[in-house]
């Protein structure tokens, strides 16, 4: 039997402006409101990238600290996974500047890849062992985000030489320009190569996002939408908020009779429970 299905959301990234979409997060009481949108929606974890209120992306811990106390007061019980990605040139102290808040999760990007035009969007072995490594000293969860198949590679190495501790969460984001595509072959082909045991989440970037959520709701993996990811709710209709996106895959899961897990839910199915 499937187990229920755990929805994050994304709700600001760190590349998407207002520009282009108006519902993009910068400011605290505009983080709030999105993350509301998306939990009373069915999403049981936040992907957040803090923002100023310009919306400069930043890995500030006090800046973090703030939007995350204020979401808890919005959303008691909701999972907040802290990127640690952060944006693309961030150095590696920058980016794991954020783990001082004492997140509850986090994400482990588990490879370079290029990012578009000039931008590489740098993950070396050495910086992987190092945010795992950290993360695991301050027991935070991980969840490792793969863009393409040589990075669930290069997990399994780490794996084999004891860098990594499971139980293994994996998030396959695909359509990075860059990175690996998102049709229905990859989805497979990644599902089909991760480690015994592994749980794993789907996010499409731009029109990989639906299609790619039905198959992970269809083959018993998980999902990530938001607007980080994917701005439009259908082709050419830019979504109103990031609870739009949620419902949509809602809606494609009680299609296929999956439940939606609840964020207690999501800590017993990930292993986060103590
Ligand atoms: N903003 C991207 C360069 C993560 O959150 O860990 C990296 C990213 C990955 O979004
Ligand atoms: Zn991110």
């Amino acid at each position: 039997m499937k187990s229920k299905l755990i929805i994050t959301c994304a709700i600001s990234g760190a590349e998407v402006m207002k520009e282009h979409n108006q519902a993009v997060p910068y400011s605290i009481n505009e983080m709030v409101q999105q993350a509301k949108s998306a939990y009373d929606a069915g999403a049981s974890i936040i992907h957040l990238h803090a923002r100023y209120d310009d919306g400069a992306p930043t890995q500030d811990k006090d800046r973090y600290d703030v939007i995350i106390k204020a979401i808890q007061k919005a959303c008691p019980d909701v999972i907040i996974q802290v990127s640690t990605g952060g944006a693309v040139g961030m150095s590696r102290d920058e980016r794991i500047a954020v783990l001082d808040v004492n997140p509850e999760m986090a994400t482990l990007d588990c490879g370079t890849l290029n990012f578009g035009g000039d931008d590489i969007f740098v993950n070396t072995e050495n910086d992987i062992k190092y945010f795992a490594k950290t993360m695991q000293d301050d027991h935070v969860k991980y969840e490792m985000e793969c863009f393409e198949k040589g990075h669930i590679d290069l997990t399994k190495r780490l794996i084999k030489k004891g860098y990594l501790q499971p139980p293994f969460h994996y998030s396959f984001v695909l359509g990075v320009v860059g990175g690996m595509t998102g049709e229905e072959r990859d989805f497979h082909f990644l599902r089909e190569s991760l480690p015994e045991n592994a749980t794993y989440s789907v996010a499409g970037i731009g029109r990989y996002e639906f299609p790619l959520a039905e198959l992970a709701i269809q083959y018993g993996g998980h999902v990530r939408v938001g607007l980080e990811d994917n701005i439009y709710i259908e082709k050419g209709v830019l979504a109103k908020s990031n609870g739009q996106l949620v419902d949509k895959v809602v809606q494609i899961a009680k299609q296929y009779g999956r439940e939606i897990a609840s964020p207690y839910e999501t800590r017993k199915i990930l292993g986060m429970e103590n």
